[in-house]
């Protein structure tokens, strides 16, 4: 058995009675209250999921297993001549909540390269999609198309014992992770370099290999990586890793609960905000027609016309966050760094200094300041990513790696399957002590 792997059994172990205890002594103490806000409103803020993996405080933003990002970016074994760390041992953090050595960090990067070929069925899907199909859709397709290769499945099959569900979701969230990045620059390619396909190189890592596939030259490898972590896990809430988890619930497998968590993420107010951001920013700039010659006011005048048009401003904003995204300004610092002078790059960050204003002035959203979204592809833009539509698919794959880490996890601590209840309108009118007769004269 791999470090890792002996690692994860040994937390499994310790962690269980932890759960077991909660659920057999105190199932019925309160965690909080539910109001029809929450029941009518999107379930914002009910305490119903349970992840050691991150927590979002909304204003201090995301800590990966207790760490801030500054402070994971500095525990974990980097690779040599890069800034950032290798994702392996990210993967290792995440489901251990140990950081490894490089020691162990190099055995999980030899581990990943086994697992990495794609098999030829997958690219022979990709290749028979519509010419037009979304890159999402084609992710989606592409993990969905190895549903057969699961071990958990076989096994579930021959008759297996609850307390062993998390081996084969780790053996295969392991391979199917290992994977991804080899797919996702797969359709890259396929939709945008006229199918010009590039080898995969077993000298490197996760992340160097998605940039060496892309066909991009350093420090684009380390772009990855930056961008995998930052975009890997969110606390439970969010919608791809909620769908991920729904999904698993039922013990589907890994390759049915993450195509379903990536759909979600498809979604413009979720992931694919990203490529929102520079549509809306490259609309901008193409209606005003001067270039990089606009002021403040074009600026502002193009956002009160989103907001007054009542679309929502791509990029900020959040569910939960009440100060601007950590995980944009890791980015923002990125661009300080490697970016400063760079057009788009000072356009953003003129964006950034006049929303909020404007949409605290609206009045309507609970956050003003940016998320992770409103920062990310003027990264991919400056290094040659120009194909808005893939983003997400970077951060498809960047996301996998939190919600696999949870699944393993849920099926470690034997979580049932989910069933929230749901109730009428009525109902929630009686508990308002009001009536819809009372509306009928108004409707009038
Ligand atoms: N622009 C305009 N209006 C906004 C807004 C924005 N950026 N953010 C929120 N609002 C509006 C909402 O649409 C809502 O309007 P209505 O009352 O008319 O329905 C009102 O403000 C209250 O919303 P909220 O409570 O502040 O926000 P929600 O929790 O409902 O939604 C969203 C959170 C992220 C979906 C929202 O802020 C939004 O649509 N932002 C723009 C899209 C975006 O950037 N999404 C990515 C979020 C991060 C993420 O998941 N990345 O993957």
């Amino acid at each position: 058995m791999s470090t890792l792997k002996n690692t994860l059994k040994k937390k499994i172990e310790q962690h269980r009675p932890r759960t077991t205890r909660l659920l057999k002594e105190y199932a019925g103490t309160k965690v909080g209250e539910v109001t029809i806000g929450q029941a009518i409103g999107g379930a914002r803020g009910v305490k119903m999921m349970v992840t050691d993996i991150s927590y979002l405080d909304p204003f201090e933003g995301i800590r990966f297993r207790g760490k801030t990002i500054p402070e994971t970016f500095a525990a974990l074994p980097k690779v040599p001549n890069s800034d950032y760390p290798y994702v392996e041992a990210f993967w290792y953090f995440l489901l251990t909540g140990e950081v490894p050595t490089e020691k162990q960090t190099l055995e999980v990067v030899e581990d990943f390269k086994k697992r990495r070929e794609v098999p030829k069925y997958v690219f022979d899907v990709l290749e028979k999609m519509p010419e037009d199909s979304h890159p999402m859709a084609l992710f989606s397709m592409a993990i969905l198309s190895m549903q057969q290769e699961s071990k958990f499945v076989a096994q579930y099959n021959e008759g297996m014992n609850k307390m062993e569900y998390w081996d084969p979701t780790y053996e295969d969230c392991t391979n199917l992770l290992a994977k991804l990045p080899s797919i996702g620059a797969y359709i890259y390619r396929m939709k945008y370099k006229d199918g010009k396909q590039i080898k995969a190189d077993n000298k490197l890592d996760w992340g160097g290999n998605f940039a060496h596939q892309m066909g991009l030259d350093a420090p684009y490898d380390d772009v990855a990586r930056m961008y995998f972590i930052l975009h890997s896990d969110h606390e439970s809430g969010n919608v791809s890793a909620h769908t991920t988890h729904l999904v698993a619930s039922a013990l589907s497998d890994c390759y049915y609960s993450l195509s379903a968590g990536i759909n979600g993420l498809a979604g413009p107010l979720h992931g694919l905000a990203n490529q929102e951001v520079l549509r809306w920013t490259m609309n901008f700039l193409e209606k005003l027609g001067k270039g990089d010659d606009y002021t403040e006011d074009d600026v502002k005048k193009a956002l009160w016309d989103t907001l007054n048009s009542g679309q929502v401003i791509p990029g900020y904003g959040h569910a939960v966050l009440r100060k601007t995204d950590p995980r944009y300004t890791s980015q923002r610092e990125f661009c300080l760094k490697h970016l400063p002078d760079y057009p788009l790059f000072k356009l953003i960050s003129m964006i950034y200094k006049v929303t909020p204003d404007i949409l605290v002035e609206q009045g309507k959203a609970k956050n003003p300041w940016p998320n992770v979204d409103a920062q990310s592809g003027v990264i991919q833009w400056y290094y040659g990513v120009t194909e808005w539509d893939f983003y997400t698919v970077m951060f498809g794959i960047g996301r996998a790696i939190g919600v696999l880490a949870n699944i393993t996890w849920d099926r470690a601590l034997g979580y049932p399957i989910e069933r929230p209840k749901s109730v009428t309108t009525t109902m929630l009118e009686e508990v308002a002590g009001v009536s819809s007769a009372e509306l009928a004269g108004s409707a009038k």
